[in-house]
């Protein structure tokens, strides 16, 4: 009895001290929860939106990358799914599949949703380039595909970039190739078959199509060109002056870390004084930008880097008026998806986020920008 006695004080203290680890084990692992709840990111820090170019089959497939997304961005833009050749990639038929994926992603985590693009001289399909048809049909065609898309995202999506990369670095409008022998057509098959003014109708088309939509031009270099800033200036003034419905400016900012900062100050001032509403809209800060084979990520390119996100950052938030803050979005998530790797097959680490999807020493300086700002301390 004795024995069974002891052997019951034995038990007893055994399930004590079982239950007492586990309670240390289950305190332990919910504070490191709440710690992680509580824990501070990008969006919940930056007093304006915080997005990212995103691509569906990472989201889908890549748990790391889509950690980042749901934790530290609050605003998504679609990379390519929603370009004329994502969406719509034979003639008689749109593809939303993969538009769809991502909007309800969006919806599901409560984030804002960017659309891109709904007209670039680039990304077409093949159908599109060889298309046959008088000026009547080119508009049609255009006109369907704009209605058709901004339909079918009402209410889901809540901004677009209705025409992307209109105007040359000297601030004529892209219509003709320039160079027909590079093989590389950078003039603009819209321009070319429905007249230079397509960009106000496709602002107008878009609106028909949801008149909630906020509806942006976007493009790139504003920083370093002038004329194409002023270029784009003034056609926000004459569309101002005829009612066309145009409610924003994309600053693309795909920079590097020697990009001159006077040019970024006075392409947000100018923006800043459309009274639009103004997105950095592809912000990357590339750190190679002369593609040095044997380059390495140094300490110091690290920090000319930081500098950089950190002077943009805070430009943005000083710059622009807080109405206008449309907010800041990164052209990608990690620096191995950066479009810059792929398209100039070179080194380099332009993002907040490393291969693996860790926050970088730059994702920190951001945070610190980003809390002083939203602190008042600019
Ligand atoms: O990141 C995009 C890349 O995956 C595509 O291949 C490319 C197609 O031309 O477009 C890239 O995104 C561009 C964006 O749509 C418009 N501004 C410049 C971006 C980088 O080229």
């Amino acid at each position: 009895m004795g024995k069974f006695k002891y052997a019951g004080i034995k038990r007893s203290l055994f399930t004590a001290t079982k239950l007492s680890l586990l309670f240390a084990a289950l305190f332990i692992i919910a504070a490191a929860g709440g710690s992680r709840q509580t824990q501070r990111t990008l969006q919940s820090t930056s007093p304006f939106p915080i997005g990212a170019a995103i691509d569906p089959g990472l989201l889908q497939h890549n748990p790391a990358y889509r950690h980042v997304v749901e934790t530290e961005f609050n605003s998504i833009t679609a990379e390519n799914v929603l370009k004329w050749a994502g969406v719509h990639p034979v003639a008689d038929r749109f593809d939303f599949t993969k538009g769809d994926i991502l909007v309800a992603f969006a919806q599901d985590h409560n984030k804002r949703f960017h659309g891109h693009n709904l007209c670039w001289y680039q990304y077409n399909p093949a159908w599109l380039r060889s298309f046959n048809g008088d000026s009547l049909a080119w508009e049609q065609l255009f006109k369907t595909h704009i209605q058709t898309v901004v339909a079918h995202y009402k209410g889901k999506i809540e901004s677009w970039d209705v025409v992307n990369e209109a105007f040359h670095e000297d601030g004529t409008l892209r219509v003709e190739d320039t160079n027909p022998a590079d093989n590389n057509d950078d003039g603009c098959i819209w321009a070319r078959h429905l007249g230079k003014d397509y960009i106000a109708r496709a602002f107008e088309y878009a609106h028909e199509a949801d008149p909630n939509a906020l509806l942006f031009y976007n493009d790139y270099n504003e920083e370093i060109s002038p004329a194409k800033l002023q270029a784009i200036i003034n056609m926000v003034k004459d569309f101002k002056h005829r009612h066309i419905p145009i409610n924003g400016l994309g600053l693309q900012m795909h920079i590097n870390i020697n990009t001159p900062q006077a040019g970024i100050t006075e392409a947000m001032r100018q923006f800043a004084a459309t009274g639009l509403q103004v997105h950095i809209a592809e912000l990357d800060i590339s750190v190679n930008p002369k593609s040095d084979t044997a380059i390495t990520y140094s300490t110091d390119l690290q920090n000319r880097q930081a500098g950089m996100f950190a002077f943009v950052v805070h430009q943005y938030a000083t710059l622009i008026p807080k109405k206008q803050q449309y907010g800041i979005t990164t052209w990608n998530v990690g620096d191995a998806d950066s479009w810059i790797r792929h398209t100039y097959r070179r080194k380099d680490w332009p993002l907040l986020f490393d291969d693996n999807y860790a926050p970088k020493p730059v994702y920190d300086t951001v945070m610190n920008v980003l809390t002083a700002v939203k602190a008042g301390r600019r």
